[in-house]
């Protein structure tokens, strides 16, 4: 995929200004705050990172949130903690709807701050802060972590660009404070399977994807990968084979009584219905990506 389709496929929300000016905003927040919180989809940990916010961390510290842990598989969260600890990398398991993993990314702060605490007391500062942001793609959840630790509604919703509102500072601990507004970064689509992740979690909007293109793919790399879930969930046969991917998505369908006059198979119907219980976690909990 070539840059410029990058940004067609980004379609609504993503134009080249678009992401110079978040590009901008967050470079901005980021003069402001000691350490950033990265938050990524646990599902699809690689696919939801921007390697572009390696250009705007420079060398602060980070911690990794793997968000939505609730609908990934506990094996695979797993899997990714231990990867990103032996790249010494600090990461954290999250559910923010829940608030699991709230104090585990207060004790991540300290413990990656320490020595900068440490200079502070040394310097005769007492009560020195640690000042955070959040930063993400959409959807990732950041918002609803952020309302989360302010306990209230604060956070911006939506997919808006950059860093929109003007900064407060909201209280994590006695010495943690937290911007309230996240810096929106874009979803990356340069490789095709990761775009494809990013369309299933809905890090690129439905309208500017062929959903049933993707249902057919989501469908195949279950099956691939959590072929029990998926054919216990649509009651299909274990016996059941196919040879093009469509056929899958059109056994879904046929299951759930997805037709179209004359009996075919209505596979935009179809295609809604498996994502859907996907992003649901109703099929289960499922990982996209595995280290
Ligand atoms: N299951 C689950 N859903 C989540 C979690 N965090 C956020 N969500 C949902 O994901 C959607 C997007 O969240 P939002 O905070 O708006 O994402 P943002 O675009 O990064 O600000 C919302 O429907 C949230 O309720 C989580 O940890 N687990
Ligand atoms: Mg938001």
């Amino acid at each position: 995929m070539s840059k410029v389709d990058n940004v067609e496929r980004n379609g609504i929300n993503w134009y080249p200004g678009h992401m110079a000016k978040a590009r901008r905003e967050i470079g901005e927040a980021m003069s402001k705050v000691d350490l950033v919180f990265e938050l990524v989809d646990a599902r699809c940990p690689e696919a939801s990172r921007n390697p572009i916010l390696n250009e705007l961390i420079g060398k602060k510290p980070r911690i990794i949130i793997l968000n939505k842990a609730d609908l990934a598989d506990e094996k695979v969260n797993k899997m990714w903690i231990e990867r990103f600890k032996k790249e010494n990398q600090s990461a954290i398991l999250a559910d923010s709807v829940k608030g699991t993993g709230v104090k585990e990314i207060v004790k991540a702060a300290y413990l990656i701050m320490d020595e900068k605490l440490k200079k502070q007391e040394a310097k005769g500062m007492v009560g020195g802060n640690i000042k955070a942001m959040i930063v993400g793609i959409p959807n990732v959840g950041k918002s609803t972590l952020i309302n989360k630790i302010a306990g209230k509604q604060t956070a911006n919703t939506g997919n808006k660009p950059g860093v929109t509102k003007k900064n407060q500072w909201i209280r994590l601990d006695d010495r943690l404070q937290l911007l309230d507004t996240p810096g929106v970064l874009w979803p990356k689509l340069d490789d095709e399977v990761h775009a494809r992740h990013l369309a299933y979690v809905e890090a690129i909007k439905d309208e500017v994807v062929e959903i049933e293109e993707i249902a057919v793919q989501l469908a195949d790399e279950l099956a691939q990968n959590y072929k029990k879930e998926l054919y216990e969930r649509f009651k299909i046969a274990d016996d059941f084979s196919y040879e093009m991917p469509y056929e899958l998505l059109e056994e879904i369908g046929r299951k759930r009584g997805c037709l179209i006059k004359g009996g075919e198979i209505d596979y935009n119907k179809a295609a809604n219905v498996l994502i859907d219980e996907f992003r649901s976690g109703k099929i289960g909990r499922l990982s996209l990506e595995r280290p």
